[in-house]
């Protein structure tokens, strides 16, 4: 029987030989297989509205093959960078993210992938150069980056700006081997992806609602996955002379409360006004950062708008009113 089902084998195999063979002698179908493919990962995601940021590479891990080119693509506001360190593995500590370090924002390396050197991407973001991505210095924004990568290894990669949060694979297969995933899959995996990450930011922030009261506004939250880019709740109303706490109860994302006229950076990184007594006009509490509050005392009757404004570009911004 076995004998029977080899011949019977071996017989297709030479029909699909005679077949194939005058095919593939023509060359430029085989030629057409072993070129090099493109390969796009999405970077960052965002709900429509902008309330909620997603901080992830989608795929985080991708499998090409040497001569293959990976271009991200930025999907959010939030800024965000590709970086392979030297030596290309995962990180043991990573630098904090520093705004003032133009290594980290703009863009280093060429367009050819090698484990001796770093690479970054400069900050990818989709909002155009001269538009608003927070105070950062001028340098250009970047909505897409391309590597391509010559030889076979585990390559590893993060976001500057959201650390460990924020980490990525690319698994470089010697050149011909066969993908396991398709393009249409990656898709697939980072849509699925984004829909959780969507339930997560509405999970988030109705707790946060839940939570808050006219005296205890909550700066965002964030679950290492998902930051909510709002104060909840946006409209505090209080009576004259009663505190309002800002806090900022996630592990990742620094906000500000600032009143009146935005300083520029770097004063806008320090505390300046009297929270102790505001009546209206400038206050601003500085970076306050994870577990970080702000209190302030309203002393005067009146409707008072403010921002963080790290994120004011996303629509981060709230009101309190004030009554006698
Ligand atoms: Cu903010």
């Amino acid at each position: 029987m076995r004998l029977t089902s080899a011949r019977v084998l071996v017989a297709v195999l030479a029909l699909v030989a005679a077949v194939v063979g005058p095919l593939t002698a023509l060359g430029p179908a085989q030629a057409a297989a072993a070129a090099p493919v493109g390969w796009t990962v999405q970077v960052g995601s965002q709900a429509s509205d902008e309330a909620f940021q997603g901080m992830r590479f989608l795929p985080g891990d991708v499998t090409i093959d040497a001569g293959d080119t990976v271009r991200w693509v930025a999907r959010s506001t939030e800024i965000h960078t590709v970086t392979f360190f030297p030596g290309g593995g995962p990180q043991a500590t990573l630098p904090d993210f520093n705004p003032a370090d133009m290594t980290q924002l703009t863009r280093q390396g060429g367009s050819v992938y090698d484990p001796k050197t770093g690479f970054n991407s400069g900050l990818m973001t989709t909002v155009p150069t001269k538009g608003d991505a927070g105070p950062l210095p001028p340098v250009p924004h970047v909505q897409s980056y391309s590597l391509t990568f010559p030889a076979a290894g585990t390559f590893t990669y993060y976001c500057l700006v959201h650390g460990k949060m924020m980490v990525g694979v690319v698994h470089v297969q010697p050149a011909g081997t066969a993908y396991p995933y398709t393009q249409a899959d990656y898709n697939d995996q980072a849509r699925i992806a984004r829909a959780g990450m969507a339930a997560m930011g509405k999970h988030l922030r109705h707790d946060l609602v839940r939570r808050s009261t006219a005296h205890r506004v909550f700066m965002g939250d964030d679950n290492g996955a998902v930051a909510v880019m709002r104060f909840v709740r946006r409209t505090a109303v209080v009576h004259r002379g009663e505190r309002v706490v800002f806090r900022n109860p996630g592990e990742g994302a620094p906000h500000t409360v600032t009143f009146g006229r935005e300083p520029p950076p770097p004063g806008l990184f320090s505390p300046s006004g009297t929270p102790g007594r505001y009546s209206g006009g400038q206050l601003n509490s500085g970076i306050i950062g994870p577990h970080g509050s702000f209190t302030v005392r309203f002393t005067k009757v009146g409707t008072f708008h403010y921002v963080c404004a790290l994120h004011d570009n996303m629509g981060m911004r709230g009101t309190v009113v004030v009554k006698r």
